[in-house]
C-alpha cells in the first residue's frame, strides 16, 4: 500500500491497464483480454508454487533431533503431476493464443477503406484511395483499390502522419522494397510483419478519435529506432478534408507509391541524405 501511495495518477492508470493502452481499436480488447487473463493465470500458477514453497520450509525444517533424511526418494504421483501440469498450461495458452490471434488477424471481404502502406529504411509512406474503392484488391501488382491515390510520405527530417476516420474498418496493405519492417500502433494493439515479395494485410477499425504515436516493431536496420509515425484519428468529414487538402497540394499518383524505383533509402533523422548510414 506504501509503495502503491506514491504513485502518481498515471502509474496507477498503467497498473489498472497492466501496463496495456487505452484501447482505442475494435481489435484491441482481444489483444488486451488475453494479457489480463494471462496474468491472472501466471498469478494463480505463483501462488500455487510460493505456497509449496513455504510449506516445504516450514514442514520439513530442521529440528534438533534430526537425522538427516535420504536424499533421493520416487515419488511418482508427484511426478506426474508436475509433467502434466505445465502441459496442461501451454494447451490452454496456446488454445486462447491462437482464438486472439485469428480475431485480430480476420480479413472480412468488404473492408470500408484500404490504405496501402510502404515501410522502408527508414519511413513510412500511406497512401490513401480517392473515388469509389473496388472490392476485394489484393494490394499485388496491379490489383489496387482505386484508380487515385494521394499520398504522404516521411523524410529524413520529419515523420509522416497517418490520418485516419473513426469507426471504419481499414484495411492495410503492406509493402515493403528492401527488408523486414514491421507496422504497428500501440494503441490499437496489434501489429504485424512487413515483408518483400510479398503483401501483408491487416484490418483495424480504430474505435477513438485522438493522437496515438505509430513505429517500426522489426530491427530493419540502422535507423531503426527513428523508423516513427504519428497517428490521428479523426471524424470522416476531417478525414474527407485532409484527403482534399494533400490532392490540393499534388501529393496525387494513379498508384500507389509503395517503392521499387519510388524508393529511396531515407537516411535518419537530421541526417544529411549524403552522410553516411544512408545505403541506396
Ligand atoms: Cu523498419
Amino acid at each position: 500500500m506504501l509503495v502503491l501511495a506514491g504513485c502518481s495518477d498515471a502509474d496507477e492508470h498503467q497498473i489498472r491497464n497492466l501496463a496495456m493502452p487505452d484501447r482505442a481499436s475494435a481489435q484491441g480488447p482481444y489483444t488486451y483480454e488475453l494479457w489480463k487473463w494471462a496474468w491472472v493465470a501466471a498469478m494463480v500458477t505463483g501462488v500455487i508454487v510460493w505456497g509449496l514453497i513455504f510449506y516445504a520450509v516450514v514442514r520439513f525444517r530442521r529440528r534438533s533431533d534430526d537425522e538427516v533424511p535420504r536424499q533421493t526418494r520416487y515419488n511418482l504421483p508427484l511426478e506426474v503431476f508436475y509433467t502434466i501440469a505445465p502441459v496442461l498450461m501451454c494447451v490452454v495458452f496456446f488454445f486462447h493464443t491462437v482464438r486472439v490471434q485469428d480475431e485480430v488477424v480476420k480479413l472480412e471481404d468488404n473492408p470500408d477503406m484500404t490504405v496501402e502502406v510502404m515501410g522502408q529504411q527508414w519511413t513510412w509512406t500511406f497512401n490513401h484511395g480517392i473515388g469509389e474503392q473496388n472490392a476485394a484488391a489484393t494490394g499485388e501488382d496491379d490489383d489496387f483499390a482505386y484508380g487515385e491515390y494521394v499520398y504522404t510520405s516521411g523524410d529524413g527530417n520529419e515523420i509522416p502522419t497517418l490520418v485516419l476516420p473513426v469507426d471504419q474498418r481499414i484495411q492495410f496493405n503492406l509493402h515493403s522494397p528492401d527488408v523486414i519492417h514491421d507496422f504497428g500502433v500501440p494503441a490499437f494493439l496489434v501489429k504485424m510483419d512487413v515483408i518483400p515479395g510479398r503483401v501483408n494485410k491487416l484490418q483495424i477499425t480504430p474505435t477513438v478519435e485522438g493522437d496515438y504515436v505509430g513505429k517500426c516493431y522489426e530491427l530493419c536496420g540502422v535507423y531503426h529506432s527513428r523508423m516513427l509515425f504519428n497517428v490521428k484519428v479523426v471524424s470522416q468529414s476531417e478525414y474527407d478534408a485532409y484527403l482534399a487538402d494533400l490532392a490540393e497540394a499534388g501529393q496525387t499518383a494513379d498508384a500507389p507509391v509503395l517503392g521499387g524505383s519510388n524508393a529511396t533509402t531515407q537516411t535518419g533523422l537530421g541526417e544529411s541524405q549524403s552522410q553516411e548510414g544512408s545505403q541506396e
